[in-house]
């Protein structure tokens, strides 16, 4: 029996361990930690609720523009103004979320996981030459392997053009995910940490001359999601098919929905979005969804203890790092006492389910492509494949959106801080089901509670010892060579985890909350 711990895990965004048993070459059981404690959540109370919308962003870096519209959207239903945010607030808000998930996409595919299957040291060997292979070239030749060396040296099996390309892609990548951040900074202000979208809709009034600037990058991007994304996720998935029946995790899969194609209901539960919301079983089937199934567990997770679980509007973030059986910073969402796994996947597979035309098309074609089931996409590769499937989605909704903009006219509508009122907003993030829940006492916040998607995903076990979705995933794996797991890696790496998020510094004063060694 040996033990694999890799610690830090790489190409992620923040401070993940991974720990796996393994005995006769397979992961008898596994476990995730967040090493990191933060606490946005106590930097709330007391403030005024506003600045939920500014404070919260800097949660991550990463997928702040999800951070303003979850806060937002809180804001609007404690506010009493959910159902009177302007069209044109509305639809700016989709843009800027849906511009934010194209750039946050092409980052995850080509810069964090593309390097677990394309070699990019064969780049040597290659005597093609292009700007962007000249520029890795210049690096490699001078022996500056950072950021693609050290790293677990995986079964590389790309064709050497295919290889080449994707290599070359990994630069135009960069300059993709620039124009996708240009295009949410017209009507966001800036990225990271947008300064457009508020309570009561967005800041910024459109005008011909931003949608005429936002459409000529959107239709570049358009082009390298068909061109580009989507061909080089099929050619890996074609010779990594053994990747389509592992890392399948829990089989439980939970969307909120997203994207507001409806501005008159109040009820996010029951509002018109883009992507359905719903609890999607391994039989795919759709039950509804309820967001008072979902509460958080901490049995071990370095915080105090609340017994069965709090929900969101009861939360509490009291950090405990010196606590028995505890091995996380993450605490355990649960959905009806269950483990669901939360992201692309989830989003595309609610919509697949509910029956959305273009939705089932898209599957349908990267199924038939892959000669694949739907329960297949329970996989590494069926993230990967939702994920560029989704950015395509949200991609060819957005030309409509801009239609729908009318020039001039507001974007916003004023309100006033009630002196006490809870509110609620449910978004996705790039990396899933995103809520926030305010509650607000005299004007103040009271309490402020945060439950992200990594938490979901990066979870440890729960009150009732169900190992979170990364730990299932992992569970069950053969891994080749104990001291080089790639396998591992490839499947944490398709979940996209970002720790900053999952485990959300420091109190005000500067307090020291304690020192865990984690052995
Ligand atoms: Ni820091 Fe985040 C996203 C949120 S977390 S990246 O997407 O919310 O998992
Ligand atoms: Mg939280």
């Amino acid at each position: 029996m040996g033990r694999i711990i890799i610690d830090p895990v790489t190409r992620i965004e923040g401070h993940l361990k991974i720990e796996a048993v393994v005995e006769d070459g397979e992961v008898k059981e596994a476990r995730s930690s967040g090493t990191l404690f933060r606490g946005i959540e106590l930097i709330l109370r007391n403030r005024d609720p506003r600045d939920a919308q500014r404070i919260t962003q800097r949660i991550c870096g990463v997928c702040p523009t999800s951070h303003s519209m979850a806060a937002a959207l809180a804001l609007d239903s404690a506010f009493g103004i959910a159902d009177k945010i302007p069209d044109n607030g509305r639809v700016m808000r989709n843009l800027i979320l849906g511009a934010a998930h194209i750039a946050d996409h092409i980052l995850h595919f080509y810069h964090l996981t593309a390097l677990d299957y394309v070699d990019v040291t064969q780049i040597a060997r290659y005597e093609g030459s292009s700007s962007a292979l000249n520029s890795i070239r210049k690096f490699i030749e001078r022996g500056e392997l950072g950021p693609f060396i050290p790293r677990y040296e995986g079964d590389y099996r790309l064709p050497d053009r295919a290889n080449q390309e994707a290599i070359a892609h990994y630069v135009e990548a960069l300059n993709m995910r620039r124009k996708a951040q240009e295009m949410l900074a017209i009507f966001g202000g800036k990225m990271p940490h947008n300064c457009a979208i508020v309570p009561g809709g967005v800041t910024e009034i459109p005008t011909v001359d931003k949608i005429t600037s936002f459409l000529w990058r959107l239709n570049e991007l358009r082009g390298f999601i068909d061109n580009t994304y989507i061909p080089d996720v099929l050619a890996i998935a074609k010779v990594y098919t053994d990747y389509l029946e592992i890392g399948g995790g829990c089989g439980n899969l939970l969307s909120y929905g997203s994207y507001d194609l409806d501005g008159r209901e109040a009820d996010l539960t029951k509002r018109e979005r883009l992507f359905k919301q719903g609890a999607v079983s391994a039989e795919l089937n759709l039950d509804e969804f309820n967001p008072s199934n979902i509460a958080e567990q901490v049995k071990h997770s370095w915080y105090a203890d609340s017994s069965n679980g709090r929900r969101p509007t009861e939360g509490e973030t009291i950090p405990q790092a010196e606590k028995a059986e505890a091995y996380s910073w993450i605490k355990s969402p649960r959905y009806g006492a269950k483990v669901y796994e939360v992201g692309p996947l989830a989003r595309v597979m609610a919509s697949y389910a509910s029956g959305s035309p273009k939705v089932q098309e898209l599957v349908d074609h990267v199924l038939s492509e892959l000669k694949a089931t739907p329960t297949s996409l329970f996989s590494v590769l069926g993230r990967h494949a939702a994920r560029a499937l989704e950015t395509k989605f949200v991609a060819d909704a957005m030309p409509g959106w801009l239609l729908e903009l009318k020039p001039g006219e507001p974007a916003y509508i004023e309100s006033t801080v009630p002196e006490e009122a809870t509110g609620m907003g449910l978004v996705e993030a790039a990396r899933g089901a995103l809520g926030h829940w305010i509650e607000i006492k005299q004007g103040r916040i009271a309490n402020y509670q945060c439950v992200v998607p990594t938490t979901w995903n990066a979870s440890p076990r729960d009150d009732s010892e169900q190992p979170g979705p990364i730990e299932q995933a992992i569970t069950g794996v053969k891994i080749r060579d104990e001291t080089n797991p790639f396998e591992i890696v490839r499947i944490v790496r398709s979940f996209d985890p970002c720790l900053a998020c999952a485990v959300h510094l420091v109190t005000s004063k500067g307090r020291k909350l304690g020192e865990v060694d984690i052995l």
